[in-house]
């Protein structure tokens, strides 16, 4: 990560351990910023990003719940910009959501009422697509809670962007801990003193879906823990990327106190696929991937016919693209699929270390992303995409032959 961009906007140094503490990601004019704000709000509105992922649900349901048993007198929505994903449908609070997305007559009015809204998960009004223009309009303060880079300049009163943490809900979780700080952390049952039982989650509730659930008094209940380690899992692909601080597992301990199944949780979110998914994988795995030694660099393309085939719904090619980097030694896996709608043909991009997909996609497909994901597009035919994928892979050759 960049520390020059990182500098450029209001927050702490980057959070490390100090001695025993922690260092705050919120300054005190932060801390008495945020206070003032939500002590004037009657109306809060919670959005984030169009299609929503596992973060972006997991930190408005939990920050949803959070202010609402802070602020019992405001009445705290959350709107999603677009609809999102079944699999993320079970998350606690995920229910309340108000999508946009072919409702905008009903929520713009909410929008409209609201004298607080807070963006979780993107630094850019334009990633909510045109609810984005709806908020940009209204003049109701903002704060912005994110791990993007670079957040459009003015975008919120208050900016707590931290570029260099795992994900929307690491952020949240720490600034929680530092607004509302809880006397001492939850610790384990067994160990805990009478003084300190207050903090873990009673047990008089009923249990939900991953377990004993968190009083309503304690610093975070249940259902709050299990949307916070759902971001948190999900936005580290299960811990397997940008996840190697130890203060991530320090969190995620604490998560633990608040009776979370955190394996239901990994099963609620990865082993949700369809049959007609399971088998169109081994189809495009035995039949459909072509392997570019030299160029360690792997093709996989997929036409309408063979969605039609297997009955392939659109989320149900969500991750193909994945696959090949397990292959050993592979550095690029391109992943080529005619658009249902348009005559063109949509580019996945993913790599492994340095390798820039981002680069790759500007300079040939008319797109962008990350440095390990980005896409594209192509208007033309599957061949015309595939000619394209050997011109960018031939001028890439030179990172992609290196060790
Ligand atoms: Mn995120």
């Amino acid at each position: 990560m960049n520390p020059e961009l990182s500098k450029s906007i209001s927050n702490h140094p980057l959070p490390h351990r100090e001695g025993e503490g922690w260092v705050s990601l919120l300054s005190p004019e932060q801390i008495s910023l945020w206070h003032q704000l939500l002590s004037a709000a009657h109306n809060i509105v919670l959005t984030c990003h169009r299609g929503p992922d596992g973060d972006a649900i997991g930190s408005t349901t939990a920050l949803a719940s959070w202010l609402r048993r802070r602020y019992p007198e405001t009445d705290v929505r959350i709107i999603a910009p677009t609809i999102f994903p079944d699999f993320l449908k079970w998350i606690p609070g995920a229910d309340d959501i108000l999508v946009y997305e072919n409702h905008e007559n009903e929520v713009r009015p909410i929008v409209e009422a609201a004298d607080l809204v807070i963006l979780c998960d993107h630094g850019e009004l334009s990633r909510m697509w045109t609810l984005g223009d709806v908020v940009r309009d209204h003049p109701a303060p903002r704060i912005l809670i994110d791990h993007h880079l670079n957040p459009e300049p003015g975008i919120a009163a208050l900016i707590v962007s931290h570029p260099n943490l795992s994900s929307t809900c690491e952020v949240l979780l720490r600034i929680m801990l530092e607004l509302d700080p809880p006397p001492a952390l939850p610790v384990r049952e067994g160990v805990v003193s009478n003084e300190d039982k207050s903090l873990l989650p009673s047990n008089d509730s009923a249990p939900s879906l991953t377990g004993r659930a968190g009083g309503e008094s304690s610093f975070l209940t249940h259902d709050e823990a299990v949307s916070l380690y759902t971001g948190m899992m999900t936005d580290t692909g299960a811990f397997t990327y940008a996840s190697s601080r130890p203060e991530i597992f320090e969190l995620i301990s604490i998560l633990l106190q608040y009776g979370i199944d955190k394996d239901k949780i990994y099963r609620n979110i990865f082993f949700t696929y369809s049959p007609n998914r399971m088998k169109l994988m081994g189809y495009m795995l035995y039949v459909k991937l072509d392997v570019w030694k030299k160029a360690h660099t792997s093709i996989m393309t997929l036409t309408n016919a063979e969605r039609r085939r297997f009955n392939v719904l659109n989320g149900d090619t969500e991750g193909l693209v994945n696959l090949p980097l397990q292959i050993l030694g592979m550095k690029l896996s391109v992943f080529l699929r005619e658009d249902t709608e348009h005559p063109c043909i949509r580019v996945s991009l993913r790599s492994v270390d340095d390798f820039p997909c981002n680069e790759m996609a500007a300079e040939f497909f008319g797109g962008g992303g990350h440095k390990n994901a980005a896409g594209g597009e192509v208007w033309g035919t599957m061949d015309d995409a595939i000619a394209l994928v050997k011109k960018a892979v031939q001028k890439f050759m030179p990172q992609l032959k290196a060790k």
